[in-house]
């Protein structure tokens, strides 16, 4: 990774979990045992792409940090509910996350489901309190909803909870990982450009590349996942078209992800800098 980008990275980091862990509920706010849970899940170390997305997008068309943060974290609080859900028996069945145990396996399955729901919840009063503009406040609460619903992530999760089809499984997981995974990261980039003040023309570009770079996220996460041998009967994208074609999408899908930045000349290097490193990354 070049320097400028994990020099960025980091202090983009540190502003996220700051503020995070100013906003969440402190650990002995009554009933202290549902904050304690969402603050060990918020607080456990993830990579915070999606609200560094945010950001990056953000600033690209003009917008500062301070204005942006509130709308970034909103949408890693979305992220920390659903993978708390993906982790329960219900779902994944998972007992780690990010190297710790899971919250269902620290607080159990009442608390685990709670916090998610609990951290969904307040992602949108988050929104309502710190965007002060309440017609921008309207359009993000709208399309982060859309993004998390049934038409979403939701929708993406029950895809993939179900039995893979027999035939046409191409389109089947395009679906699946352009709902349950490319949704978050697409509303992530198009959250950053309306709360940076997005002109037309530069919102359609920032969604283009948010579509593109999200997809392209699940199929290089597919790649990594060294699950997906001992799963056999999980729709992944190597599982449909062979590892080395999935390399080559993920190619293909980055190239035109940073195209779409073109209109924004030399402040769209950041965004383009962030695809490469979703295209490279090994964790
Ligand atoms: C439960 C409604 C509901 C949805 C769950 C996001 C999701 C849908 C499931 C997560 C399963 C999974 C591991 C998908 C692969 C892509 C993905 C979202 C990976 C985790 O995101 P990262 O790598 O995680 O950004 P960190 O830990 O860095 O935040």
């Amino acid at each position: 990774m070049n320097q400028t980008l994990e020099s960025y990275l980091a202090r983009k980091q540190k502003s996220i979990n700051r503020f995070i862990k100013g906003y969440l509920p402190g650990e002995n706010v009554f009933p202290a045992l549902i904050h304690r849970a969402m603050r060990y899940s918020s607080l456990s170390g993830g990579k915070r792409i999606r609200p560094i997305l945010t950001l990056a997008s953000g600033e690209a068309v003009g917008g500062d940090e301070s204005t942006l943060l509130p709308v970034a974290c909103a949408c890693e609080l979305v992220h920390t509910y659903s993978l708390i859900h993906d982790d329960l028996p219900a779902m994944d069945n998972d007992d780690f996350r990010r190297g710790k145990a899971t919250c269902h396996k620290v607080f159990g399955e009442a608390i685990a489901i709670l916090a998610g729901d609990a951290l969904l919840t307040l992602a949108f009063q988050l929104i309502a309190e710190r965007v002060e503009d309440s017609r921008l406040a309207q359009a993000l609460s709208r399309e982060l909803a859309g993004a998390a619903g049934s038409k979403g992530m939701v929708g993406g999760q029950v895809l993939d909870m179900g039995r893979s089809p027999k035939t046409d499984r191409k389109r089947y997981i395009r679906q699946m990982h352009s709902l349950k995974t490319g949704a978050l990261i697409g509303v992530s980039v198009r959250a950053g450009a309306l709360a940076g003040g997005a002109s037309r023309k530069q919102y359609a570009a920032l969604t283009d590349y948010g579509e593109k770079t999200g997809l392209a996220f699940q199929m290089a996460d597919d790649l990594l996942d060294e699950k997906q041998e001992t799963e056999a009967n999980k729709l992944t994208y190597p599982a449909v078209y062979g590892a080395a074609k999935t390399r080559s999408l993920v190619e293909k899908l980055i190239t035109q992800a940073k195209q779409s930045l073109g209109i924004l000349g030399k402040k769209g290097e950041r965004l383009a800098a962030l695809a490469d490193y979703i295209r490279l990354r090994r964790a």
